[in-house]
């Protein structure tokens, strides 16, 4: 049967003579697939008649290795559901923390108030519950929302503290994109594991992986081992990435050569669609991206690590670790008729960033490992850093009663940043901004729309960014990298907004 399948699918893609989907074929014909696992959708966006739950708990999820892991979940055994909002909406939220020990819920992207955003100052204590009234102000976008414990946010978030939000608006919820939860719209929660001989999740936070953010070498798909399959309709299908990776930079692409069609980043939808060949995306960063599946009858989304090395990473690029995988493959079930609809070529308004806009500009430069004075500090403040040597920003570790900064709410900036070594993606809470330049160099165009994350390596990265949101000294912003263990050892620091 198998046999037979192959054979015929074979004889109707060389018929077409399509690369990607013989490529697709081929990865298929490798390994074998699990299929996608779809996270349970809250839709609230019609309104809610009682809070939204969210329960943090401690559970078990086999992978796909055959082993049961120690992990954490919301509502579920591994990760979160994905929370579906709509702009105008006040959204109860009940955060129920299960996990034995102190943990926090930031919501990644919201344009919200300090005393909601669930940052390291909104702790919520073991088997207590944290109620957050959130309000949706921002045009549509993927977000996401996880652990941001101070000293523990690399282990909670890589235990599996993360779920997606969908924002929608008025424009999204009529525009001629697909929008059928689970049907013709993803979502895919990308991250890296590694795995001991049993089959069970590790993670063990050794110097080297403070200095390096953890390097997994397995590839997971919503919590399911890479890689994944799906078949979907004949029509356009949308995939809202999110790379969920602790440390890893991840490069993405299409089988056969095929662009990948952005749509949207961070904060909301691009101008109009932009192709590129490969995506690369930082920890903390969303994509959206649209494949016209009434062209292929399959496709293969690849993924390859990339970013910080360290001598595991330059041991995998050796033993040919670090080549692109298969994440996922789409086959197009051809009974089934979906959205047929051009690539949409007007997605939003964009208009350019103005740099003139900006009253000051302010500098930073992301430190590691730069002498005693930095990792005595690093320690006595509270920060996580083991053997590593301290981390901080214009020379400082995090330090959670100190702010770093007052920001007058309504102001734009120019913030400057630059990194001692590695590459670091920088994020900032509260607010999106846009990128006038990145490692010294304008923006890709799949980058040049709404952000909240900028990669910083070398030369300077600039954003402009405005501070629409309170935040008093209780409740402050963070700004940080989002190699988690890296803002665990005090590359972070902290704002108001008044
Ligand atoms: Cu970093």
């Amino acid at each position: 049967m198998q046999n037979h399948i192959s054979r015929r699918r074979f004889l109707e893609l060389a018929a077409v003579s399509s690369g990607a989907a013989l490529s697709a074929v081929k990865a298929m014909s490798q390994v074998p697939l699990r299929p996608l696992p779809v996270p349970e959708l809250i839709d609230a966006a019609s309104g809610v008649d009682a809070p939204v739950r969210l329960n943090l708990q401690q559970s078990r999820h086999d992978f796909g290795t055959g082993a049961a892991s120690e992990t954490l979940g919301i509502n579920s055994s591994y990760l979160g559901p994905v929370v579906k909002v709509k702009t105008g909406q006040q959204v109860p939220f009940e955060v129920h923390n299960r996990i034995g020990e102190v943990s926090t819920l930031h919501w990644h992207g919201l344009h919200i108030p300090g005393d909601v955003d669930g940052g390291p100052h909104q702790e919520i204590e073991p088997g207590g519950t944290w109620r957050p009234e959130v309000p949706v102000a921002q045009p549509a976008a993927t977000c996401w929302f996880h652990s941001h414990t101070h000293g523990r946010t690399a282990r909670q978030t890589h235990g599996g503290l993360a779920g997606v939000m969908h924002i929608e608006d008025d424009a999204s919820l009529s525009a001629d994109l697909p929008k059928t939860y689970g049907v013709d719209d993803f979502t895919l929660v990308l991250q890296d594991k590694t795995f001991d001989a049993q089959g069970r999740m590790s993670y063990q936070l050794t110097g080297e992986v403070i200095e390096n953010g953890f390097q997994g070498d397995q590839l997971v798909v919503n919590g399911a081992l890479a890689p994944v399959g799906q078949t979907v309709p004949q029509g356009l299908v949308r995939l809202r990435i999110l790379n969920a990776c602790n440390a890893r930079f991840l490069t993405l692409s299409l089988s056969g050569s095929q662009a990948l069609n952005v749509i949207a980043s961070d904060g909301g939808f691009l101008g109009s669609t932009f192709q590129t060949g490969t995506l690369e995306m930082s920890p903390g960063e969303r994509y959206e991206v649209l494949l016209d599946m009434s062209q292929l009858e399959e496709a293969a989304l690849m993924v390859s690590f990339s970013g910080n090395e360290g001598l595991g990473g330059w041991l995998g690029s050796i033993l040919g670790r670090n080549g692109a995988q298969t994440a996922l493959v789409l086959t197009r079930d051809p009974d089934r008729k979906g959205l047929t609809a051009a690539l949409p070529d007007r997605l939003a308004i964009l208009a350019p960033a103005d740099p003139l806009s900006a009253l000051r500009k302010r500098e930073f430069s992301l430190n590691m490992g730069d002498g005693e004075e930095l990792a005595a500090l690093a320690a006595n403040w509270g920060n996580v850093c083991g053997t590593a040597g301290g981390m901080g920003i214009n020379g400082r570790p995090m330090k959670m009663d100190h702010v770093n900064l007052q920001m007058r709410k309504g102001e734009a900036e120019i913030w400057r940043i630059q990194a001692d070594e590695q590459r670091h993606p920088f994020h900032i809470h509260g607010c999106s901004f846009r990128i006038l330049q990145q490692d010294g160099a304008p923006p890709p165009g799949h980058a040049s729309g709404w952000k909240d994350m900028v990669s910083v390596q070398e030369g300077w990265s600039e954003v402009l960014v405005r501070f629409d949101y309170p935040a008093a000294e209780t409740s402050p912003f963070m700004y940080h990298c989002h190699i988690l263990e890296h803002e665990d050892c005090g590359m972070m620091g902290q704002f108001t907004v008044g």
